[in-house]
């Protein structure tokens, strides 16, 4: 990934904004970024384009893999006529963002057919974590795929009909992504939340129907929470060092890791429900307003 290199600076405060998936690869980011002793904000195109409400900033990375959603590319040009700087990321060549950005990035080697985000994903969020510190997830992205298929080949996936996401702060946004998978390729009722804010009433719609996915940090209070949601009788997939699915604990570094599970989630769910995951309803490749 060396030809597409990116990095951060300390002195610099960073605003990611994008929509959908693109938002989630922001969401993670910021989470990661602050926790390192970065600056950095996350907002959606459409909050951007709607409210006048942008936080101190001088560089904003705005992520589409298509280049085109509406409420991407105006708040480019909503920012840049603020005079931060605008970085345009997408996996599209001379898309509308990167013809209103001050720099641009293409990541046209990541381009998909599909109107769902997956490889792209990955790819983006691992491009910017490298902008951090070098990560080579050659060999254990391939252990983690083997692992996760293992596991969730094994479960009866007819059974589950509500899928559960659970994490905090980078897994709080891997968490969203695995619900939108769920929800795109697969068409089904889905939540994510903080683990032990799932206590406090959405854990009352569980059932033996319901898969839930937690992404773990190890934290004491998580394992009983997987131990009390087991005793309602629900399907918990435990993905960390210590999980069903086993993913070291990087601080944050292995989130594209955690989500080869999730995706191959979304779509065995969608196969067996007999759809097409590539590209599921009511959905375009881009939203354009
Ligand atoms: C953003 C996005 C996708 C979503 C759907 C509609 O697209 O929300 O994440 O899967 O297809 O568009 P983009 O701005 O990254 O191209």
């Amino acid at each position: 990934m060396k030809e597409f290199s990116f990095s951060f600076s300390k002195e610099k405060k960073y605003l990611f904004v994008g929509c959908g998936s693109s938002y989630n690869i922001g969401f993670i980011m910021k989470e990661i970024l602050n926790n390192n002793n970065y600056n950095s904000n996350v907002i959606t195109g459409g909050h951007t384009i709607l409210f006048d409400k942008i936080v101190e900033t001088d560089i904003a990375i705005l992520i589409t893999r298509t280049g085109e959603t509406t409420e991407t590319v105006e708040a480019a040009k909503i920012l840049k006529n603020k005079g931060i700087k605008t970085i345009g990321i997408t996996c599209s060549k001379n898309s509308a963002i990167t013809s209103v950005c001050d720099q641009k990035i293409e990541l046209d080697v990541a381009y998909e057919k599909s109107v769902v985000m997956t490889g792209s994903f990955v790819f983006i969020l691992s491009l910017l974590l490298n902008g951090l510190k070098n990560n080579d997830y050659t060999e254990i992205s391939k252990k983690v795929l083997a692992n996760s298929k293992k596991v969730i080949d094994n479960l009866d996936l007819e059974n589950y009909e509500h899928f559960v996401f659970l994490g905090y702060d980078e897994n709080y946004g891997v968490s969203k992504e695995g619900a939108l998978k769920l929800q795109e390729m697969a068409l089904q009722y889905v939540e994510y939340h903080e683990p032990l804010e799932y206590r406090h009433g959405p854990i009352s719609r569980l059932t033996e129907k319901s898969l839930v996915v937690m992404n773990s940090k190890n934290l004491k209070e998580e394992k009983k929470l997987k131990e009390d949601i087991k005793k309602l009788g629900a399907k918990v997939i435990e993905v960390s060092s210590e999980g069903e699915i086993e993913i070291p604990l990087m601080n944050g570094f292995e989130t594209p890791l955690r989500l080869i599970p999730i995706q191959y989630l979304g779509y065995k769910k969608a196969i067996q429900m007999g759809y097409n995951p590539d590209s599921p309803k009511n959905l375009s490749k881009s939203v354009k307003l």
